[in-house]
């Protein structure tokens, strides 16, 4: 890892538990700054190394990643100013059209995304825009749920990162299509909450390009030692504000050229 990284191992193994904790029994925490003020950005990348260690190590099984707070909306929702990566497991996928627990969430939110499921390798540093669409075998338009972890979703980016970007579930729907077929920067999407329109945006919210959201993942990745292999599922950052949801309510994220995605949510 080239980041600065200021905790020692016990550190890093006792707040990986703790999130862990607060992940698989949906409770919520204190952000990890209140007990370390001076975590870093790195030792926040250090966590989230040992939670997925710990978790594939449990059976879990990577199957890509998700870039955060790729857009200027998010960053202002969630004051913070650069952009974070988490990853994305087989027991966090959820079906399309599918019924979405709660009881086993803190406080879910939910935002529309483009995925991208590659058929190259990537790996950084120096990953572009480009390499990313030769790299891609299909766009699809997918909704991620987030639930942080941290009471009142009040947090900083280190202890975010720590909390794997406050990933929970995700759902890849819609049409499949290639991104040469399309213009990514500037597909619409409306996300509607029973019915009503609870957010619009463009593809460009993130970070100008959804591809350059995942160069930028790829980039992180090489800061902390991974690549991306042939065959993963990428999130390049929600487009629109999250938007709360609890048992009830159905959510149906419509996107431009992609088709939708839909799903509720029961207790
Ligand atoms: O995917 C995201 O942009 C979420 C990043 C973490 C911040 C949050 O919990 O809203
Ligand atoms: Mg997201």
């Amino acid at each position: 890892m080239s980041m600065n990284i200021t905790l020692g191992r016990e550190d890093i193994v006792r707040l990986a538990e703790r999130v862990e904790g607060a992940q698989t029994r949906a409770y919520a925490i204190p952000k990890l700054t209140d007990e370390y003020p001076a975590m870093t950005i790195g030792d926040g990348y250090a966590v989230q190394s040992e939670l997925r260690r710990r978790f594939i190590a449990s059976g879990h099984r990577l199957v890509g990643w998700k870039a955060g707070l790729t857009s200027k909306a998010k960053m202002q929702q969630m004051g913070v100013n650069v952009p974070s990566i988490g990853f994305l497991t087989d027991r966090m996928a959820r079906p399309e059209n599918g019924a979405i627990s709660t009881g086993d969430l803190v406080h879910p939110r939910v935002e529309c995304e483009v995925a991208f499921v590659t058929k190259l390798a990537l790996s950084g540093p120096g990953c572009t825009c480009e390499a990313v669409l030769a790299a891609t075998d299909y766009v699809l338009p997918a909704v991620e749920i987030i639930d942080s972890r941290f009471a009142g979703f009040k947090f900083d980016l280190a202890s975010v990162i720590a909390d794997n970007g406050s990933s929970a579930r995700f759902v890849g729907g819609g049409r499949a299509r290639r991104p040469e077929e399309l213009d990514l920067r500037t597909l619409g999407v409306v996300m509607e909450r029973n019915g009503e329109i609870v957010g619009t945006g463009a593809s460009a919210a993130v970070l100008g390009h959804p591809a350059d959201a995942v160069a930028m993942l790829v980039n992180i990745l090489a800061e902390i030692g991974e690549t991306l292999p042939a065959g993963s599922f990428v999130m390049s950052g929600g487009i629109t504000e999250a938007v709360a949801v609890k048992p009830g309510d159905s959510v149906v994220a419509r996107f431009q050229e992609l088709g939708s995605v839909s799903m509720r949510f029961v207790e």
